[in-house]
């Protein structure tokens, strides 16, 4: 049987193709999609999202719009990311926009589809949690009705992402945005399984990996891939605030393929406040979060520009 996933992003260039990757996933059922309005702005991730589901996909989604709204919002540059895939000529071919807007917010999209659906739910965040702590406080019933979430944020090195004023640095982006809704979460019981800096940090945007989309862009997919990594910097003599990193793909393969990451059990808490605010600290009386540490970089790479191939 297939796994059912609701898949909440932001609308980044990792985000997008994670949604793609998605939809190839034989194993995966999508029981709806929605967008927060974190790294990107929400007007062209929903459009750029609605395409690639009339491009890649099957039918029968909608994709909700959130209203959450950030702590420390997300770079501006960072933000107009989805614009480009949206434009991307591969993605206007036809002139026209299938896939509906669905008429609640995300959050409550959240809950009527993990209740509409029979078994349980895998929840794939890509971006901040907030409409998922909204969903909890709104609905605490849905947590039984969901198997697992699978998240990209956090980190428990001393360097994290954010390079912001009256920050210490020690934070990933996902969880500045809004700490409390991490907090929230991790309040929760809820089975967490976190795709943390540790291992995105092993899968840099490179120019070998550009080089390989390039020559096999026969593929429509792979073709695809190429044009939307050639968007944003890679990692070239050392890393700035700007290189790009696969970190949502990651954990989007993660979903698919769980022999690709090792992966190691802390109880941790969040920082809710102050300079560290998002920073996320192991702690013996912290919850459990499963940390994917490690990843095979060759055998990922392999597998999402195969699924690519698929399209
Ligand atoms: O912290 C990683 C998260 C991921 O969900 N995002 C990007 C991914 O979608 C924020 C982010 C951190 N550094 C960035 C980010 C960068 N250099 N460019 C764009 N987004
Ligand atoms: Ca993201």
């Amino acid at each position: 049987m297939k796994e059912k996933i609701y898949f909440n992003h932001d609308g980044g260039v990792d985000d997008l193709v994670s949604l793609f990757l998605l939809l190839k996933m034989d194993a995966v059922e999508l029981t709806g999609v929605s967008v927060i309005p974190a790294d990107c702005y929400l007007e062209p991730a929903m459009f750029a999202s609605r395409k690639i589901i009339d491009r890649f996909g099957n039918g029968g989604l909608d994709v909700a719009e959130s209203n959450s709204r950030a702590k420390n919002p997300f770079p501006k540059d960072w933000r107009m990311h989805a614009f480009y895939v949206d434009a991307l000529p591969i993605l206007n071919e036809s002139g026209r926009v299938v896939t509906p807007v669905a008429d609640k917010p995300a959050h409550l999209h959240l809950i009527d589809t993990v209740l509409a659906t029979e078994e349980k739910t895998t929840l794939l965040f890509t971006g901040p949690l907030t409409d998922l702590a909204r969903a909890l406080d709104e609905a605490p019933e849905i947590e039984e009705k969901i198997k697992r979430l699978v998240w990209m944020g956090g980190t428990f090195r001393e360097a994290g992402n954010v390079h912001e004023p009256e920050h210490d640095g020690t934070a990933e982006w996902n969880v500045f945005w809004d700490p409390e809704a991490a907090a929230r979460v991790w309040d929760s019981s809820i089975e967490i399984d976190l795709v943390a800096l540790e291992s995105t940090n092993q899968v840099p945007l490179t120019l070998d990996v550009r080089e390989r989309w390039a020559k096999e862009r026969k593929y429509l997919g792979v073709d695809f891939l190429g044009q939307c990594y050639a968007m944003v910097p890679p990692l070239v003599h050392f890393s700035t605030n700007s290189t790009y990193y696969l970190w949502d793909v990651l954990t989007t393969a993660f979903v698919g393929n769980h022999d690709l990451v090792k992966v190691q059990t802390i109880n941790s808490i969040v920082h809710t406040d102050g300079p560290s605010q998002g920073r996320t600290v192991e702690s013996a009386d912290g919850r459990p979060v499963n940390v994917v540490y490690d990843v095979n970089r060759d055998a990922f790479f392999d597998y999402m520009t195969e699924l690519a191939k698929k399209a």
